[in-house]
Formats: structure tokens, sequence, C-alpha cells
């Protein structure tokens, strides 16, 4: 099954957007597979981030993920990575479609709550820097056969 790491980003954690964000990946269909609540390291930061080091935004970016805890987990389901930058909405909350998270609960793109891995493969190694594999549960909804083909 598609996976994809999902982050709760310091201001979604500040402003009371867990519950929020949780249900509304829930509502979708998908299917949680791993949560943590933590505090984001420099070095897990520059790691996660790395593919924007240089970039102007770079720095402010660092700041504003170790500013505060994050709600960090792991979601599947058919196109899991596809469902989720949906449910997400644009980076830029401006250009988000109505409904979507971004969209809903956001304006500056500095400050645009989620995170989602981007491609199926991103999913795959960025569930593997957030999580160990004992941190990831395998198992079954009663309500799958509803919601999976
Ligand atoms: P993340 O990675 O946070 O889910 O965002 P996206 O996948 O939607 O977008 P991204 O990788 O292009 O950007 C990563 C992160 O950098 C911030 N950012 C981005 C910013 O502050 N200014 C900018 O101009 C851009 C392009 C927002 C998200």
């Amino acid at each position: 099954m598609e996976q994809t790491l999902v982050l709760i980003k310091p201001d979604g954690v500040q402003r009371g957007l867990i519950g929020e964000v949780i249900s509304r990946l829930e509502r979708r269909g998908l299917r949680i597979v791993a949560a943590k609540f933590l505090a984001v390291d420099q070095k897990l930061a520059e790691t996660h981030y790395a593919i924007h080091e240089g970039k102007p935004f770079y720095e402010g970016l660092i700041r504003y993920i170790t500013s505060a805890p994050v709600m960090a987990m792991v979601w599947e389901g058919p196109n899991a990575v596809q469902a989720v930058r949906q449910t997400m909405g644009s980076t830029r909350p401006t250009e988000a479609q109505p409904g979507s998270i971004r969209h809903d609960f956001a304006l500056e793109v500095g400050r645009n709550l989620t995170h989602a891995s981007d491609s199926v493969e991103n999913g795959v190694e960025e569930v593997n820097l957030w999580f160990n594999t004992e941190e990831l549960v395998n198992w079954a909804r009663s309500i799958d056969p509803w919601v999976f083909e």
C-alpha cells in the first residue's frame, strides 16, 4: 500500500489544527500507520529540507520547522501521495483549491501548516527518515473494504 509522510508543522500545532488535519485525512479514507509528536532538531530539519539548501527561504524554513513541536505521521492508501497532496492544497495557500487545508486555514507559503511527500519515492525516503520500522503499524481496518476497491 502506498505510504506518505505528513507533518503538521509548528504553526498547525500552535493553532490547534492537529485534530482538524487528522480528521480530514481520516474522512478521506486514508489509513494512519504511525504518529509521533516531537521537537525537530537541527540535523533532522537539515536532512528533511536538504533539497532546499542555498535557496533564499532555506534559513527561515529551518528556523520555522525547529521553532515548536510538529506532529509527524505516516498515512497509507491507494494513491496516498496524490490524495494527501490534494487534501493539503498547493504549497502557496493563495493558490490552493477551496476546500483544501491550506486554502481553508493558511495565507502564506512560509506558514502553510503541513508537509506531505511529493512523490512515491520521496514518500518511502521520508517515512524512513522520520520513523523506525518498528514504529510503523501494519493493521487492517474493519471499514477497509468500504473504502479500498
Ligand atoms: P512542504 O515540503 O513543506 O510540504 O512543501 P511543499 O512540498 O508543498 O513545497 P516545497 O517543497 O516547494 O517547499 C518546501 C517548504 O518551503 C517553504 N517555502 C517554499 C517557502 O517558505 N518559500 C518559498 O518560496 C517556497 C517555494 C514552504 C514549504
